[in-house]
């Protein structure tokens, strides 16, 4: 038995708000867990502070399925994104413990690795296609050789994932302090004229980019179902890899039509967080990957859960990444990926350099490919020092609303 002597949450904030809990055992071995939920950052806090941790201290830090199905069943009060993020914490910094006392880099204790490295894509977009073709290239520069295409609507203002000002950061959309502030960001939305407008953006970007390179696109839970049908059909002949979240994802039922009229690729799982959520999605095969979040998930133990029930059905792994995503929750996801054997396709947006001197990674992405790195455990190193200088900042998501007023999906 090797007992878990302190548990800690930090909350730091160098290029956007990130919540890590932080435990160490009587060992001296200190592990990492991303808790960071966008924008509701403080009740994973609370409820880590407040509910969890004391109950943390004393523990044996070696049993994760133990500790798993504790703080899942024992609070009663089941699933959730704030319940399943903090459990996510603990499951991840229990494993970056077990792979440092083992010696191993954590993918080791998972399996070993299942491939030499982890495909990423990357997020390129523009308010229009000269912008966007700028935004691609500026990827495809970087190494990236799967790219996710988003682009302005016109008539709208601004559009989600969308970067406002393109030529500083190559056209990414930072989701970071999308609204820092006391009040979320309205956004404007029109269905009728995205559906209109987009298929033509996919065939510009097939005849300047050619057949190879896979392309994605994230319908950010905008569409009801027969307009998601409609879209995925009309993007057909552009060979998507994946289209995301083309209805709100909270009823798995929808997908059933949609599905019945695409053989576009669907991805779906973002806000999801336990395996109910994917139940029929997945046993009637209505999808083609999991966008589940280590962070959100339950950690490496349940996702890996989802992605084992998934595999029975070649449904495949696209574990969320954005920069909301903490380099420790990264790290995690990139661990899991290199061990399974239906890996699917990595989410990658590089984080800003103030996060890089927080959180020191050993991680690496060498054309257009991730590898966790054989440093023992998770290898990401949390400077508590640099931390302390980035105060928590409020910060919302932003919303939306259609032309008429009325508050949208998004
Ligand atoms: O916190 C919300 C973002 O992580 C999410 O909107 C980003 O849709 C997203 C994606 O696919 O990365
Ligand atoms: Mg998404």
């Amino acid at each position: 038995m090797t007992s878990i002597q302190t548990a800690e949450v930090v909350v730091t904030s160098p290029d956007r708000n990130f919540v890590t809990l932080r435990l160490t055992t009587e060992d001296g071995l200190v592990g990492l867990g991303d808790a960071t939920l966008n924008g509701r950052e403080l009740a994973v806090v609370a409820y880590l502070r407040e509910h969890v941790l004391p109950l943390l201290i004393g523990r044996d830090a070696h049993r994760i399925e133990d500790t798993w199905q504790f703080l899942y069943r024992s609070a009663y009060w089941r699933r959730g994104p704030v319940t399943m993020a903090a459990i996510a914490a603990v499951d991840v910094a229990l494993w970056d413990l077990k792979a440092q006392a083992a010696g191993m880099p954590l993918y080791q204790l998972l399996g070993g690795a299942s491939r030499t490295g982890l495909l990423a894509y990357g997020h390129a977009s523009g308010r229009d296609l000269p912008e966007l073709f700028d935004s691609i290239r500026d990827h495809l520069d970087q190494g990236y050789q799967a790219i996710r295409v988003q682009i302005g609507v016109p008539g709208l203002t601004a559009v989600y994932g969308v970067a406002a000002s393109p030529r500083a950061g190559g056209g990414r959309y930072d989701y970071e302090p999308a609204g820092r502030g006391a009040y979320p960001a309205e956004e404007d939305w029109d269905t009728r004229a995205y559906l209109r407008h987009l298929p033509a953006v996919f065939d510009a970007v097939r005849n300047e980019f050619g057949p190879e390179l896979p392309l994605l696109h994230d319908a950010h839970h905008r569409l009801t179902p027969i307009q998601a049908a409609r879209l995925g059909k009309a993007l057909e002949p552009y060979d998507l890899f994946w289209l995301e979240d083309a209805t709100p994802a909270e009823n798995q039922q929808a997908l059933r039509l949609v599905r019945q009229h695409t053989t576009t690729p669907l991805a779906i799982g973002e806000v999801f967080n336990t395996i109910w959520d994917y139940q029929e999605l997945i046993r009637e095969q209505l999808i083609d990957y999991v966008r589940s979040a280590v962070t959100h998930t339950g950690g490496i133990t349940h996702l890996r859960r989802i992605l084992d029930f998934a595999a029975q059905y070649q449904i495949k792994s696209g574990i969320h990444g954005p920069t909301d995503i903490s380099p420790v929750g990264m790290a995690a996801a990139l661990h899991l990926g290199l061990a399974i054997h239906n890996f699917g396709i990595q989410e990658y947006m590089k984080h800003g350099t103030r996060t890089d001197q927080v959180f020191h990674q050993t991680f690496t992405f060498t054309d257009g490919y991730l590898h966790p790195g054989d440093q023992p455990g998770l290898g990401v190193t949390l400077d508590t020092d640099q931390a302390g200088q980035y105060p928590y900042e409020q910060a919302y998501l932003p919303y939306n609303r259609l032309t008429d007023g009325t508050i949208h999906d998004w």
